[in-house]
């Protein structure tokens, strides 16, 4: 049985899960919004993480419908928080190249907006600078339909891709995710501190909201509070948890 045809079988077959990520405030450490990342429970070879499936996924359009059911799993159990009393919390979905390029994702959101009740304005969607410049034009198109809905967007992965300035300055970008790759070598490293600091001066100049992804150390968190960087992820918090584990991260609702 080859890989492809599992994850041929693996939606119908409910193999599919989700754990979150949370992201804190880097000023009071509350937890502002999470972050859903997919699992595969492989029938042979057990939970496998998105870096050995979403490739294929991706080359074979799978990731069209799987992408579909996590945007519904991810609003689902947000609600779902929010019905046990839980404090209301952002909830950001990854969206792949393929799926950003699927001209019924609008459709698609606005379902599964529509199924859960979840409130757009707590529904973010992550894209990659490589996923807006393959055609500018009608990814501000496509951008500016998600804004006009209230929904927000971040940029993941940045620094990594080919960001230009004039750019940033047409999509209507609400957060910055700085890359892990810069963030883990702070607060040593002269030209990671460099790049950090930009990044977090330009957003902030842009009024983006800027995350750093991957901290592991206090000594990051330090270095990155101390520079104004916003929000933080990263296994210094907490790793990625399952939906009842990371019920116990959240408080109650005011
Ligand atoms: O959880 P992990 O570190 O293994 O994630 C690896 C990569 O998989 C990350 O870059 C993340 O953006 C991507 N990823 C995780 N969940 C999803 C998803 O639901 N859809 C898409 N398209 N990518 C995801
Ligand atoms: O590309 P994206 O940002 O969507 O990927 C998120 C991935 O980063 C998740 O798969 C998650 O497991 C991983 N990740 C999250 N926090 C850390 C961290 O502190 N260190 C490392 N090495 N990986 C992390
Ligand atoms: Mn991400
Ligand atoms: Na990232």
């Amino acid at each position: 049985l080859t890989l492809e045809n599992c994850l041929r079988h693996a939606l119908e077959r409910n193999e599919f899960s989700l754990h979150y990520q949370p992201k804190v405030d880097l000023a009071s450490r509350q937890i502002t919004g999470v972050e859903a990342l997919l699992r595969w429970t492989h029938p042979e070879h057990g939970v496998l993480p998105p870096g050995q499936f979403i490739p294929l996924a991706e080359e074979t359009g799978l990731i069209v419908p799987i992408g579909r059911w996590v945007l519904n799993a991810a609003c689902a159990q947000n609600m779902a928080w929010q019905r046990r009393g839980l404090r209301p919390v952002s909830m950001a979905v990854n969206l792949s190249p393929r799926q950003f390029a699927d001209e019924n994702l609008l459709h698609d959101v606005d379902e599964a907006l529509a199924a859960s009740d979840m409130s757009p304005v707590l529904l973010q969607l992550e894209v990659t600078e490589s996923m807006m410049m393959r055609n500018v034009s009608r990814a501000i198109k496509v951008l500016d339909e998600i804004r006009s809905r209230g929904i927000r967007l971040a940029i993941d992965d940045f620094g990594t891709g080919y960001s230009s300035m004039s750019l940033m300055k047409q999509f209507p970008i609400d957060t910055l995710k700085i890359d892990r790759s810069f963030v883990r070598d702070l607060p040593d490293d002269s030209e990671d501190k460099a790049i950090a600091q930009a990044i977090i001066r330009m957003g902030k100049a842009l009024e983006m909201t800027i995350v750093a992804e991957g901290v592991e150390t206090v000594a990051q968190e330090a270095f990155l509070r101390a520079h104004g960087c916003d929000e933080m992820q990263g296994f210094l918090f907490s790793r990625p948890l399952p939906p009842e584990q990371l019920a116990d991260l959240l408080r109650p609702a005011p």
